[in-house]
């Protein structure tokens, strides 16, 4: 039977890109007097490259080839990044990032029923310390035995390392556990890791193909406004 939920971060348990990840990285251009600006409808493209790094090198390549080739690019992306996160944290902790509708329930609610808790992101290891301690108080972390984040793992999702890394910290196999994502390269990543997965939806992600997901669902709920299931298949 289910032992453990394996979450995503961003864009499962918060809406953290539009108004967070982005604001950040272009508060951190604007510092460097980088002339790059990331709107709404761009991020949406570049949310394709998972991980802060790599997406600022995919954009610059595409976007700006002669900073690209600059020699000291890789340290230029390293020091965006390092940057980015500071102000991205900053933002978190002062409050700007809420859990998304029913999250902070359904983790109770888990918890109460003995199941372990997870995470498993391509998101920096400090953003989620962050996040979960603005919106859960200081024990928010320990909340999650394991939290596989970041660098950890050499690829990204949608290559499913971090979940396998996941799994073999909690000692369970995919059988044992579900995984909730919100976008196409998270259910791949958690798919291909041989783990069910419920996709959870955003303005970002909603047009996205989820073959595969046990269901997707607009959101947890809240009471007084219940979730919508999008689309789902009986499963025993
Ligand atoms: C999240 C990401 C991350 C964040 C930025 O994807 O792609 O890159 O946008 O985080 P997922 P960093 O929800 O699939 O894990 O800048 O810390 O990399
Ligand atoms: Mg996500």
């Amino acid at each position: 039977g289910l032992q453990a939920v394996i979450f995503d971060v961003d864009g499962t348990l918060a809406d953290t890109e539009r108004d967070g990840h982005r604001l950040a990285f272009n508060a951190a251009f604007a510092e460097a007097g980088l002339p790059w600006q990331w709107d709404v409808a761009l991020y949406g493209q570049l949310l394709a490259v998972t991980g802060g790094k790599e997406r600022i090198r995919y954009y610059a390549e595409r976007f700006d080839p002669l900073t690209a080739r600059r020699p000291d690019f890789s340290d230029l992306v390293l020091a965006l990044h390092q940057r980015k996160t500071r102000i991205y944290t900053e933002l978190v902790a002062a409050g700007r990032i809420p859990l998304r509708p029913g999250v902070r329930r359904l983790l109770e609610a888990l918890r109460a029923e003995g199941l372990r808790l997870a995470i498993a992101t391509t998101t920096t290891p400090d953003n989620v310390q962050a996040l979960l301690e603005a919106n859960l108080g200081p024990a928010g972390p320990a909340w999650f035995e394991v939290i596989g984040a970041g660098d950890v793992v050499a690829s990204k999702k949608p290559a499913p390392d971090i979940y396998l890394w996941v799994l073999e910290r909690l000692g369970l196999t995919p059988a044992d556990c579900l995984a909730v994502e919100d976008s196409e390269n998270g259910l791949r990543s958690s798919l291909d890791a041989g783990i069910a997965t419920l996709v959870t939806v955003n303005d970002y992600t909603r047009h996205q193909a989820f073959t595969g997901a046990v269901a997707v669902v607009s959101d947890f709920g809240e009471p007084g406004r219940p979730l919508q299931v999008l689309s789902g298949h009986a499963q025993g």
